[in-house]
């Protein structure tokens, strides 16, 4: 039977058949067609369900799992590709970017970059948690560029699809950890590629407060069953829209008392 005839039931098949096709267009950075354009239409439990399964491809290939991403915690973001529900999913060992590093654009599809703060925990977090018990959890946070490459054609997708499509997860390059900072609320944050500035925005843009955002990660992760670990990086989410990548690029994110943190595309 194929695919499209089991779309009806998000039954374990095409979720897994699914997941082998997102993990394949990532694997061999050629875009597909969106699964609603393909007569797959998954709820959102199987959206999520597909992430999983595409997820347990890379680890089963040797990756380890380093934290969550959040999605969509800012206007910017929504507008940018017309969703309006914050989404997460995991960070694994093959999308870490190194800080000053190079990427290959080969590997990518249509990569874009955006900037965000990642915090890194160092306990659980079992959520529903409050504010504070958040802030406990943390023991630095850092300025974090993210490359998203979305895996569907003209990087276009419904909520469902980019849920099941690991939130466009594709690479992120932390900056140097920073201990007791906890004011975030209104952080300035700037953009820059090949020396201009080209996205400006706030922390405050993140919910309000970033913060927040690790709040929402830990109930997310709860409501799926799962917890955030210690050791574990999270990512608020970004503060503005993404740009896209380049060959020969150099990007840096400034990010008012955190610093910076950047790197190179190749040519
Ligand atoms: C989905 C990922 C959204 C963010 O920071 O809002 C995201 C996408 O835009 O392709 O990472
Ligand atoms: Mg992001």
């Amino acid at each position: 039977m194929t695919v499209q005839a089991y779309a009806e039931h998000n039954d374990i098949q095409t979720l897994d058949a699914v997941a082998q096709r997102l993990d394949e267009a990532a694997h061999n950075a050629t875009a597909i067609t969106q699964l609603s354009s393909q007569g797959i239409s998954l709820s959102l439990e199987g959206a999520y369900q597909v992430q999983r399964a595409s997820v347990a491809r890379r680890l089963a290939r040797g990756e380890r799992q380093l934290g969550i991403k959040m999605g969509f915690t800012s206007r910017a973001k929504m507008q940018q590709m017309g969703v309006d529900e914050m989404i997460w999913g995991p960070l694994t060992s093959g999308m870490q970017i190194e800080e000053g590093g190079t990427l290959d654009l080969e590997k990518f599809i249509h990569p874009r970059v955006e900037p965000e703060i990642a915090f890194l925990l160092k306990k659980d977090l079992h959520g529903p948690v409050s504010f504070t018990e958040a802030m406990d959890a943390v023991e630095a946070v850092a300025p974090a560029l993210e490359v998203i490459d979305s895996r569907y054609l003209d990087f276009r997708f419904s909520l469902e699809d980019v849920i099941a499509d690991n939130c466009s997860s594709s690479g992120f390059a932390i900056g140097q950890w920073r201990k007791n900072i906890t004011d975030l609320d209104n952080l300035g944050m700037v953009l820059e590629i090949d020396g201009t500035a080209v996205e400006f925005g706030s922390s405050a843009a993140i919910l309000g407060n970033p913060w927040r955002s690790l709040v929402a990660a830990a109930r997310l992760a709860a409501e799926s069953g799962s917890a955030l670990k210690a050791g574990w990086t999270v990512l608020a989410g970004a503060a503005t829209a993404a740009r896209p990548l380049a060959a020969g690029n150099h990007v840096r994110l400034q990010c008012e008392a955190l610093g910076t943190v950047e790197f190179g595309v190749c040519k």
